[in-house]
C-alpha cells in the first residue's frame, strides 16, 4: 500500500483541504499512525492536546496525594518504593507535555492553564488519603484503571502519545501490583488493618470508577475520538472491564466492594454495577471536590518554589549555548 500524503508541511489553499482531509481520514481508518509532523485537522489537532494535557497534568498533580505519604511510610522498603513510584509519576507527566509539545504548543503555556485553574485533570485526585490503605488503594484501583485506559491508548492514531504508553503502561503495572501488595498485607492482618483496607476500598471505589469518564451517553468527545482512533474503547466498555477484572481482586482480598446492586450475570459473564454518584463526579470538576483548592494551593507553592531552579536551568543551557557557538 503507498503511504498517503500526510507528512508535507508545505501551506496549501483551502480547495486542497478536502482532499487532504480524506486522504488523513484513509491513513487513519488504515491503522497508520499520524506522526507529529503530518497534516492534520485542526480539531484532531486541539483534541490531542486537550486529552494529552489533561493526562499529564493527572499524573503530576496525581504525584501529591500519595506524596504526603513518603514520610509517613510504614517501612524503609514501603518508602523507597513509593518514592520511586511517585518520581515514575513524574517522568509519565514530562513525556506527556513532551508528546503534547509535538503539537506545537509548549509545556510552559500547559501549565499556565493549570495553575489558573482552566485546565483538567482527573477527578481521581481530588480525594484525600488520610490512611496508609489509601496508598495501597491508590496502586491497585487507581493505577488498575489509568492501565485499563491506557493499555487502549497505546493504539492510539497519534504516535508520539501511543509510545509514550507504552513506557507508561508497564510502569504503571508494577504500581498497580505494589498497591495490591499493600492490600494483601492488610488483609490478611490484624482487625484494625483489615478495617483498614476495608475504609479505603469504600472511599476509593467509586472515584475509580469515574475516573473513566461520563456514560457513553453523555460522552461530549466520544464519537469524534472514536473515528479519529484517538479514543480505542468507550468510557462505558472500560468501565465495565475495570469492574470485571477487579471484583476478583476484592473477593480475593476478603474486601466487599461497597455497591449492593453488584452481581455477576451468568448470561453475559459481567458484573452489573449500581449507578455511578454523578453529581458528586461533576461537582468535583466544577471544582468542589473535597481537595481540589488544596491540590491547585500545592501545585502553585511548588511551582513558585521552583522558580530558581527554572533560572538556573535556562543560565546553564544558555551559558552551554554560548560555549558551543564560540566553539564553532
Ligand atoms: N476527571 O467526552 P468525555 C493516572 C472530562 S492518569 C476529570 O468522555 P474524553 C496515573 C473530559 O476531559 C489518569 N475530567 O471526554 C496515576 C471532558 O472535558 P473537556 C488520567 C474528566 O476526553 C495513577 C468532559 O469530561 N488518565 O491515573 C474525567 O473523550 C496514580 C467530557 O468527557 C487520562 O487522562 C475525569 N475522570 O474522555 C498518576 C487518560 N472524565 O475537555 C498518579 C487519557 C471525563 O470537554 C497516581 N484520557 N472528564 O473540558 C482519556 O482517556 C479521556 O480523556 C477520558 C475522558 C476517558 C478521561
Amino acid at each position: 500500500m503507498t503511504t498517503p500524503d500526510v507528512t508535507t508541511l508545505t501551506p496549501v489553499p483551502a480547495a486542497d483541504d478536502a482532499a487532504r482531509l480524506a486522504r488523513f481520514e484513509a491513513h487513519v481508518a488504515a491503522e497508520e499512525k499520524v506522526e507529529a509532523r503530518a497534516w492534520m485537522p485542526e480539531a484532531y489537532r486541539r483534541t490531542l492536546i486537550r486529552q494529552i494535557s489533561q493526562h499529564a497534568h493527572s499524573e503530576i498533580v496525581g504525584m501529591l496525594p500519595e506524596g504526603n505519604w513518603i514520610t509517613r511510610a510504614p517501612t524503609l522498603r514501603r518508602k523507597a518504593v513509593l518514592m520511586a513510584k511517585v518520581q515514575d509519576e513524574a517522568g509519565h507527566g514530562l513525556y506527556l507535555y513532551s508528546a503534547a509539545e509535538t503539537l506545537g504548543v509548549s509545556r510552559a503555556e500547559l501549565i499556565d492553564q493549570l495553575l489558573a485553574g482552566t485546565a483538567k485533570y482527573s477527578s481521581i485526585f481530588n480525594y484525600p488519603t488520610p490512611t496508609w490503605a489509601d496508598i495501597g488503594a491508590i496502586g491497585w484501583l487507581v493505577d488498575g484503571a489509568a492501565i485499563m485506559n491506557q493499555v487502549a491508548l497505546c493504539r492510539c492514531s497519534y504516535g508520539p502519545y501511543a509510545r509514550a504508553m507504552v513506557r507508561i503502561c508497564r510502569e504503571e503495572s508494577f504500581h498497580q501490583r505494589q498497591g495490591f501488595e499493600i492490600m494483601l498485607t492488610l488483609s490478611r492482618g490484624a482487625a484494625a488493618q483489615r478495617a483498614m483496607a476495608q475504609d479505603a476500598l469504600n472511599r476509593w471505589w467509586w472515584p475509580s470508577l469515574m475516573m473513566f469518564g461520563p456514560s457513553d451517553r453523555d460522552s461530549v468527545h466520544s464519537a469524534q475520538s472514536m473515528r479519529w482512533k484517538i479514543k480505542r474503547v468507550s468510557n462505558d466498555d472500560l468501565r465495565q472491564k475495570f469492574v470485571d477484572a477487579t471484583v476478583p481482586q476484592a473477593q480475593f482480598l476478603g474486601l466487599t466492594v461497597p455497591d449492593p446492586d453488584l452481581r455477576l450475570d451468568d448470561a453475559t459473564g459481567h458484573y452489573h454495577f449500581g449507578e455511578l454518584p454523578w453529581h458528586e463526579f461533576h461537582e468535583v470538576l466544577k471544582g468542589n471536590g473535597p481537595c481540589n483548592r488544596e491540590r491547585l494551593a500545592a501545585r502553585r507553592a511548588a511551582h513558585d518554589e521552583g522558580a530558581w531552579v527554572r533560572a538556573a536551568a535556562l543560565a546553564y543551557s544558555r551559558k552551554q549555548q554560548a560555549r558551543q557557538s564560540r566553539a564553532s
